[in-house]
């Protein structure tokens, strides 16, 4: 962390993201140009959390003096905007009880909210910081995406929780509302896009998948449960059918390794082809075994999370530099390894990670702080350079050195937080108070919900 920091620190400082390697700002983030500080606001619960006080006050003293979301032009991804600041301010926030942090994460979320200005209060991808005017990209059929929409309940939530103001709260609530009263389709599955006017899924395009643009949604139907301090049984059941659907359908076990995956679903064919970003889903199951009512459906759920582990951590074990690809088949040839060129990056992905992390919590079976280590390393010994660390653009490379010049905000808000709490004490965010968000920044359960502050 502290050599990840340093690097930003001296050649980004202020800017979304650092290029390690050429020592300059990242201006390509998702955040684009804008000077939002993308990497101190993802990264502050990291810094606190390790105890860096001296790197915290500075970050707190930026965010305080420079984090002004009505100074800013451009266009913001709701999805990212909400997981990274709105999720990484609140988190810091309940940390550390510091009330600007909670003033500033209210004037952020207060720019996505002219989004959910919908027929169906699905909210639109982009929202013009200026404008309020909003739009779904160009590649998504007129939709807006799954995992995007999906994944705003727990900041909202907890903010309306904060705050006292109901809003942030009946926002999702409505997205909810819609999910459900949205045709289902007959096999249970939920398609990746669905349409803001109608509030029906689209049938022009149907994409399903436990990776990227499905990933969160399914992750947040489970904690929105957790978070309620249980309440919200209807997300347990949500997330229970769905997962069943899912597992009618897409999961499958490879010939020779016997690997178990989750391949995807594009209009009417299946694709055996599993994205790291799915490599989450082991996590995430085995923390849906542990809210099953019966010790069977609980085991079950364990042992799926630990399949999708070893699975993930094959692609590691096969690819040179102990890291996996960003996307890997299964065929009868291979099993495990990329394809496409563009499948074989690295790009400082948390998501193995974050498995390890859950099965280490639930299990506490040395074998994932054994793989969480080797990750570590070679996190080190390909990944490291002078100025921090960057993505790799082949994990098959044998020279390893090709490099792509980028330090993701979410290294240092995941990965490099995983790995920390992995090889801690449980008690150090004790899964029985707090609920990660997808940018790994944790937020409180809320287990004293009064009537003014209603969940539900
Ligand atoms: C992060 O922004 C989040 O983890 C998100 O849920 C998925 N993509 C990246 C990391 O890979």
């Amino acid at each position: 962390m502290k050599h990840a920091w340093d690097g930003y620190t001296r050649y980004a400082w202020g800017y979304n993201e650092l290029r390690p390697i050429s020592k300059e700002p990242h201006y390509g983030s998702v955040f684009h140009g804008e000077k939002m500080g993308a990497t101190i606001v993802d990264g502050i619960d990291t810094l606190f959390i390790m105890g860096m006080h001296d790197k915290y006050m500075a970050a707190r003293n930026w965010i305080e003096q420079n984090l002004d979301f009505a100074s800013f032009n451009g266009e913001l991804s709701v999805f990212e905007t909400n997981i990274r600041f709105v999720g990484g301010l609140l988190s810091i926030y309940a940390l550390t009880k510091d009330q600007m942090f909670l003033a500033k994460a209210v004037q952020c979320a207060q720019k996505l909210l002219p989004a959910f200005d919908t027929p169906s209060g699905i909210p639109r991808a982009f929202v013009n910081m200026r404008t309020g005017d909003s739009r779904n990209a160009d590649w998504t059929f007129g939709g807006a995406i799954l995992s995007e929409f999906g994944s705003i309940h727990l900041e909202f939530a907890y903010l309306s929780y904060a705050t006292g103001d109901p809003i942030y709260l009946e926002k999702v609530s409505r997205v909810r509302r819609t999910v459900k009263m949205a045709t289902p389709r007959d096999d249970g599955l939920y398609n990746n896009y669905i349409d803001v006017s109608t509030g029906q899924w689209l049938t022009s395009k149907v994409h399903v998948s436990m990776g990227g643009l499905g990933d969160s949604f399914y992750e947040y139907l489970l904690k929105a449960y957790v978070q309620s301090g249980k309440r919200d049984v209807e997300a347990l059941h949500l997330y229970n059918d769905a997962i069943r659907a899912l597992e009618r359908k897409l999961i499958f076990t490879s010939n020779q390794s016997r690997l178990v995956y989750f391949g995807e679903y594009v209009d009417g064919s299946v694709v055996h082809k599993m994205g790291t970003l799915a490599c989450f889903s082991g996590g995430m199951l085995a923390m849906g075994g542990m809210h099953q009512e019966t010790a069977e459906l609980r085991n079950h759920y364990i042992r799926l999370g630990a399949e999708i582990a070893r699975t993930c951590r094959e692609s590691c074990v096969r690819a040179n530099a102990s890291i996996g690809p960003e996307a890997f088949v299964f065929t009868k040839a291979v099993e495990a390894r990329a394809y496409r060129v563009d499948d074989k990056a690295y790009l400082l992905r948390p998501e193995i990670l974050e498995t390890y992390f859950y099965m280490w919590r639930y299990t506490h079976n040395p074998t994932y702080r054994e793989w969480a280590w080797d990750f570590a390393q070679a996190l080190d010994r390909y990944c490291r350079v002078e100025a921090g660390y960057s993505g790799l653009r082949n994990v098959y490379d044998p020279n390893y050195r090709n490099l792509d010049d980028v330090q993701q905000s979410f290294f240092l808000a995941e990965v490099l937080k995983y790995l920390y709490l992995i090889f801690s004490d449980d008690q150090l965010l004790s899964l029985d108070d707090w609920v990660f968000n997808t940018e790994a920044h944790p937020l409180p359960i809320l287990k004293n919900i009064t009537s003014t502050h209603r969940l539900h």
